[in-house]
């Protein structure tokens, strides 16, 4: 009996310290400070994490099976959901719902979560405003103040401007700061978020935003600009691959690290920048972490070599 009793303690006693561990618990609700994305008591933090691919092929790779291994087994601090908008707009009840459910099962898990409108067809995110504005304010009434919760409001405009994105985001960011004062917001630049230097001309004028940057580590190996725009405005890389920008063609490993090691603080002012991987599928493509069908089946341990170097980037 004695020795039943001590095993149960001893067993709760792991639970809790994995529980203190979860990346929500660890760090509270996020904030920006300066340029340095911070947990709640101010002290600088660095977010790693996977994005999904879009959802409306690949919800099937993340669900609440996949994200207790990548809380547990990878010890990922953030998982991110891709919803395209041309997606919601087949059936925005559906997505929203789904969306939201992905919210919940991420804050069981203590981790932190990106809504990512994903934006990139319509090029000029202003074209998609009239769904942007209904999903948002949804998602910022449905989600207000939770502390594992980050908003990206365009993923990726193109063939566009850096006036008209703000044009966008000077819609969208008040629209949410109605329902939710205080929650992440991340605002993609032009040229597919690679234009940071667009943004840092003429920020936005809001608390609590980033910009956000992407990249291809096999083709974007031009980091001087990054170095740069990163000593003027607030940056979250909210997308990065080890691939060509197509998300396929082979990987290159070592221009990757070269972009981890800046990420980390190698860089003149030893920021922390948070990041997410693209990307958690099966899709028979260089940067899917998942052999093809085995998301298929829930075969979690099925890495690509990819998914092999991916997964190693992680870890608290
Ligand atoms: C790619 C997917 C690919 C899909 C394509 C078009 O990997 O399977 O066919 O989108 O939907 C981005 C985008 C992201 C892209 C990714 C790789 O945000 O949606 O995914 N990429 O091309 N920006 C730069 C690269």
């Amino acid at each position: 009996m004695r020795q039943k009793i001590l095993i149960l303690i001893a067993a709760l006693f792991v639970c809790g310290a994995a529980l203190a561990k979860a990346p929500v618990k660890k760090h509270g609700k996020l904030k920006v400070v300066g340029r340095q994305l911070c947990d709640e008591k101010g002290s600088a933090v660095q977010i790693k994490g996977m994005s999904s691919h879009g959802l409306y092929w690949f919800a099937h790779c993340m669900n609440r099976s996949s994200m207790e291994v990548l809380a547990k087994d990878w010890k990922v601090d953030a998982v991110r959901f891709a919803l395209y908008p041309k997606n919601y707009k087949d059936n925005p009840a559906y997505y929203t719902r789904q969306i939201d459910e992905l919210v919940e099962i991420a804050e069981e898990l203590g981790l932190y979560c990106i809504i990512d409108w994903h934006a990139m067809d319509s090029g000029n995110p202003n074209k998609v405003l009239d769904d942007a504005k209904v999903f948002w304010e949804h998602m910022s009434k449905t989600h207000a103040g939770k502390e594992h919760v980050i908003y990206e409001i365009c993923n990726e405009p193109n063939k566009t401007t850096w006036e008209e994105v703000k044009k966008y985001a000077n819609v969208i960011i008040p629209l949410i700061r109605k329902n939710d004062k205080e929650t992440v917001i991340l605002v993609g630049t032009p040229d597919w978020s690679s234009n940071l230097a667009a943004a840092a001309k003429d920020p936005l004028n809001f608390e609590n935003i980033m910009y956000t940057f992407h990249f291809y580590a096999k083709s974007h190996k031009n980091r001087k600009a990054f170095i740069e725009a990163i000593q003027q405005i607030p940056v979250f890389v909210s997308e990065w691959g080890t691939s060509s920008y197509n998300g396929d063609d082979g990987n290159d490993y070592e221009s990757a690290k070269i972009w981890l090691d800046i990420l980390a603080g190698n860089n003149p002012e030893q920021l922390k920048i948070s990041w997410m991987n693209w990307n958690l599928s099966d899709k028979p493509e260089a940067s899917s972490v998942f052999k093809p069908g085995s998301g298929v089946r829930q075969e979690w341990d099925q890495l690509t070599e990819t998914g092999e170097w991916i997964k190693k980037q992680f870890g608290r």
